[in-house]
């Protein structure tokens, strides 16, 4: 979850758009969240469960495809005409979105009982959830680190070595997992020290030495991102107080550490996040403590009417602060 609300960040920004479907992203984002605590029995299917309870959790579990499937076409629609940025975080998260794709469908095979009696405990399963956890959301995490570092450390990575990092990690996982699944289909078990003892195994011989060969150069990749981390924190470009044009509030405050994390006043929220290509703004995004100028139209339809805009008094930010706050 955690790596999806990174992703929705750091694509809005670097499409320079408003994040498509808002309010269907929220409602999406718990309806994951709700319903992920009803699916357990899905790994339950061939333990000799009660068919018909097989049948519910399968129903269930089916039923997250349904809001997952929202967050990944939402994800597209961001990106479609954008001014896309390509930035190494930009670049990770559009890898989370396509190994999301990736292993979220397969989570769809896993779901329906029937199949999971032969696909259960196969590498089917391993290629499944390596795309989703060991991948996908080790990209949203590298996503947000490439991204709020010039936050942390007022510094840039540098975007030759992130290139570099995202390219051979992009490819190595799939090339990793991806095979795997052509295995789990055939029968190969998953969980066994090795399989020379069963002949009509061999024939994954040289998918495993491919996987194998991946694993390895993913894993050095891995050495480029380090490096180039602690390496920036000393070393890397002066980054400006917000490099990526962003809107939301943690790139007005400085990079010191400070007790309240602004030295004056806070600054206050007039706006939503996604004030991006705004047809008002020559910079091509307004910051959320910009104050409404009279006539702006508050975006969020969700907090319409919860929070009124004293629109005749937007020039002045300090008197207002309770009523203008989203
Ligand atoms: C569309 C969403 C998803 C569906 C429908 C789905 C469905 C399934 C099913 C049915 C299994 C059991 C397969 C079996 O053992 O026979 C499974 C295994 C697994 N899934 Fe997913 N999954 C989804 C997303 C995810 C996500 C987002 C993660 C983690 C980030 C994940 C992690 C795992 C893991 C770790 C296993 C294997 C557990 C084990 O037996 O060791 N899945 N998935
Ligand atoms: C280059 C990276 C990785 C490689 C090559 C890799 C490879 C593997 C392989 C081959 C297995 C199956 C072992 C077996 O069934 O005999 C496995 C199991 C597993 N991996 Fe990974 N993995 C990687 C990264 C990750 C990451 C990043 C995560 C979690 C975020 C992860 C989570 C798991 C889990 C939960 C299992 C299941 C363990 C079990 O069967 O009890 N892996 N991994
Ligand atoms: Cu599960």
């Amino acid at each position: 979850m955690p790596a999806l609300g990174i992703t929705s960040e750091v694509i809005a920004t670097n499409a320079r758009k408003p994040i498509f479907g808002y309010t269907a992203m929220i409602i999406s984002l718990c309806g994951i969240a709700f319903l992920s605590f009803l699916v357990w029995g899905h790994h339950m299917f061939i333990t000799g469960m009660n068919p018909f309870l097989g049948e519910v959790f399968m129903v269930l579990t089916l039923i997250i495809a349904v809001p997952s499937a929202v967050k990944t076409f939402n994800y597209l629609a961001t990106l479609w005409k954008g001014n896309i940025q390509f930035t190494p975080a930009m670049l990770f998260a559009i890898g989370l979105v396509s190994f999301f794709i990736s292993g979220g469908l397969t989570g769809i095979f896993l779901g329906n009982a029937a199949l999971d009696i032969n696909l259960h405990d196969t590498y089917f399963v391993v290629a499944h959830f390596h795309l989703v956890m060991g991948s996908a959301a080790i990209f949203g995490m590298l996503a947000g680190v490439y991204h709020w570092f010039p936050r942390l450390y007022g510094r840039y990575m540098n975007n030759t070595l992130g290139y570099i990092h995202f390219w051979i990690s992009f490819a190595s996982a799939y090339l990793v997992f991806f095979p795997m699944h052509f295995m789990g289909i055939a029968g190969v078990p998953r969980r066994y020290y090795q399989f020379t003892l069963l002949p009509e195994f061999g024939v994954w011989m040289d998918v495993n030495i491919l996987i194998t060969i991946a694993a390895i150069i993913g894993g050095l990749a891995q050495v480029f991102f380090l490096w180039n981390f602690f390496y920036s924190i000393f070393r890397g470009k002066k980054s400006p107080q917000n490099p990526w044009k962003s809107n939301t509030l943690e790139w007005t405050a400085p990079v010191e550490r400070l007790h309240g994390n602004w030295p004056g006043e806070i600054p206050t929220v007039y706006r939503w996040p996604y004030d991006y290509s705004h047809p008002d703004s020559e910079d091509d995004f307004i910051p959320q403590n910009v104050p409404m100028e009279p006539g702006d139209q508050l975006r969020i339809p969700a907090v319409e009417g919860i929070a009124p805009i004293h629109k005749e008094s937007a020039d002045d930010n300090t008197d207002h602060a309770d009523t203008t706050t989203i």
